[in-house]
């Protein structure tokens, strides 16, 4: 009796391919805009931890970039995040996109090395009908030693309490890591910066998803508005001009839909200050690298 009441706590690494919906699940989960989502290719560049405190306990999870093989020093960097994070977990979410091809032998063979109790959260499956997703569940099934697999949707919501009390069942008894008021440990001018780069991405394409970054360089509350200035970094002249549009017709869009995220976070007017930075080679620095992530 005591023991099924016992509190569990401890760490959750959500795993997978750019695009599969990582984060788009750990904003569900925590009923919050804790990480930033977009339908360009890799979105999130560092580990965002979201934490979740429930009469059950606490799961802390970390989201992650995804998988890939680095071509950068901006790309060993996530990919170091995601081993950092396959190592402090205590259980592994790897997410697949039900809609998308995939070959993910050598992310078992990383998941195996790991030695963790791996899920198979198989997402998107509002895009398939009930009996393609029961196909892909049997084609995944025998492919890894899953603890459980779960289909869900994020985005929709189905099945996301079923994956929570599996969650709790599989974390070690113990108690908080962290306070209960806490959600997240990322600090204000990160995720102001986040809220912006969503904006600048869902905006951009071809390269620039990749080749911009952003830096929050000021922010100053003034009682009844807050005021930002940020930096968004791009690679070359080239990209600069795109970035800044047609008589700065798409910065000024970028900096409409960023104030107006900014407004909803902060419940207050925003000013919000953007300039286009070039700095070329930047996802090679680690000084660059360091200054921004830091
Ligand atoms: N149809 C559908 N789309 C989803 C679902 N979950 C996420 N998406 C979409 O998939 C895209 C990628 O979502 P993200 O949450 O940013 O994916 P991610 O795995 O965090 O991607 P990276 O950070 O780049 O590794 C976005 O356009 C989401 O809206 C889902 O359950 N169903
Ligand atoms: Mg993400």
């Amino acid at each position: 009796m005591k023991k099924n009441s016992a509190r569990r706590s401890g760490y959750v690494a959500l795993v997978g391919r750019t695009n599969v919906g990582k984060s788009t699940f750990l904003n569900a989960l925590m009923e919050a805009k804790i990480a930033i989502v977009s339908a360009k290719p890799q979105t999130t560049r560092r580990k965002i931890v979201g934490i979740k405190t429930t009469e059950r306990g606490q799961a802390v999870f970390f989201d992650s970039p995804g998988l890939h093989k680095p071509h950068f020093k901006l790309n060993e960097l996530m990919m170091k995040d995601v081993r950092d994070a396959l190592h402090d977990a205590d259980l592994v979410l790897y997410f697949v996109d039900i809609g998308a091809p995939q070959h993910d032998e050598f992310i078992f063979s990383l998941l195996q090395e790991s030695k963790k109790p791996v899920f198979l959260a198989i997402n998107k499956i509002d895009k398939l009908n009930r009996g393609r997703v029961l196909e892909k569940i049997q084609e995944y099934r025998d492919a890894f030693p899953w603890k459980e697999i779960v289909p869900i949707s994020a985005r929709r919501g189905d099945n996301l309490e079923l994956i929570e009390e599996l969650i709790f069942r599989y974390l070690p008894e113990g108690e908080d890591l962290y306070p209960a008021e806490e959600t997240t440990l990322q600090s204000q001018a990160f995720y102001v910066g986040e809220l912006v780069r969503e904006k600048v991405l869902d905006r951009v394409e071809d390269e620039l998803p990749f080749t911009t970054t952003l830096k929050v360089e000021e922010i100053k509350d003034r009682g009844d508005t807050v005021y930002v200035r940020a930096d968004v970094y791009v690679e070359n002249v080239a990209q600069k001009k795109i970035i800044i549009g047609k008589q700065g017709g798409l910065i000024k869009l970028i900096g409409t839909d960023g104030r107006e995220a900014l407004e909803e976070y902060f419940a207050k007017k925003v000013f919000l200050d953007l300039f286009v930075k070039v700095v070329p080679g930047w996802r090679n620095s680690p000084q660059v690298i360091r200054d921004i992530f830091d």
